[in-house]
């Protein structure tokens, strides 16, 4: 790109070209959402798309920040940059969870080439996505290979991390209890990894045979795959790493046409919303009362209503 003026911002050279301090400094500026973060992703915008982002999610103590801290070390060692976003949906940024986190990450403190980055939702609905996606992008603009994504899973973040990441990965211990039966209701559709976890546990075979068999049930393209690693030794770690490689290949060929759908998604739903939140009350009652009247269907009248929001100038 020439460097004309009109070329950017000047901190964006340096962010570009991967520097600490900018990727830092941009970080803060798009999780203040204030004009400043306009600012840097509309410069940014034009430099995405490179890096692959990996979500890790599964329930508290599965073996999650140990399971990504390895996963960290082979990418590092097949030569890759990492950044890591650690999201806790309940806790503040300086809560238990997110401190133990950066503990954990303290393996590759010293390590130019890990980025990492602690992320509170601030406990909305529609936070984690929102923030998760502007470092994301700003990490894939500054050039890191891989951006992997770490949520606790408490049902909405499941859903959230897949608007999210590239490839999902969902982390269970081992035991027919609670965590594997919450996987069964839903998780599968989303994940592109079945991680049982603590591979070294007695029940850890049985758990993968049964999430194999529920995989098997499932007409998903390509199929779920189902690992078993031992986080702390870093066992199944390379295998994981392999999969996700390879999926990595298949989803970078979709991203573009994925990322733009998603961009055209959101703003629909963004410019609906608003749409029904300038509706008179008049023409709500009036569709409610025909709705009351038992002359029009829910669909109906919600269908009229939505055509009504789209004539009206903006
Ligand atoms: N035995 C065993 N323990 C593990 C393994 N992976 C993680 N742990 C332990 O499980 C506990 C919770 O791990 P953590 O990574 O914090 O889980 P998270 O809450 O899902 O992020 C820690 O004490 C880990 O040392 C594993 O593969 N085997
Ligand atoms: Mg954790």
């Amino acid at each position: 790109m020439p460097s004309a003026e009109g070329a950017g911002p000047d901190w964006l050279p340096d962010l570009l070209a991967g520097d600490r301090r900018a990727l830092a400094r941009a970080i803060t500026l798009v999780e203040n959402e204030g004009s400043s973060a306009t600012e840097v992703l509309a410069a940014i915008r034009g430099h995405l798309g490179r890096a692959i982002t990996v979500g890790f999610t599964g329930p508290p103590g599965a073996g999650k920040s140990t399971l990504v801290n390895a996963f960290v070390r082979v990418q590092r060692a097949r030569g890759r940059t990492v950044g890591v976003v650690a999201v806790d949906p309940s806790s503040p940024v300086t809560g238990g969870a997110i401190l133990g986190d950066r503990i954990r990450m303290t393996g590759h403190s010293g390590d130019r080439g890990v980025f990492v980055r602690s992320l509170a939702s601030r406990g909305h609905l529609g936070g984690l996505s929102r923030s998760a996606v502007r470092v994301i992008d700003c990490m894939d603009a500054a050039g890191l290979d891989v951006v992997v994504i770490e949520t606790v899973g408490a049902g909405q973040s499941e859903v959230e991390i897949a608007e999210v990441a590239d490839i999902k990965v969902v982390v269970a211990a081992p035991g027919l209890g609670d965590d594997v039966q919450a996987i069964k209701a839903g998780i599968l559709e989303i994940a592109d990894v079945l991680v049982v976890n603590k591979g070294d546990h007695p029940l850890s075979a049985q758990t993968a045979r049964y999430l194999k068999t529920m995989v098997g049930m499932q007409a998903r393209e390509p199929a779920t795959e189902v690992l078993r690693t031992v986080a702390t030794t870093g066992k199944g770690v390379e295998a994981l790493a392999d999969v996700i490689d390879r999926l990595g290949q298949y989803r970078r060929a979709q991203a573009p046409m994925t990322r733009t759908r998603r961009l055209l998604i959101r703003a629909a739903q963004d410019l609906l919303r608003q749409r029904l939140a300038q509706a008179s009350p008049e023409e709500i009652d009036g569709l409610a009362r025909a709705l009351l009247a038992g002359e029009k269907t829910v669909e109906s009248a919600a269908l009229e209503l939505v055509r009504q929001m789209l004539k009206e100038p903006s």
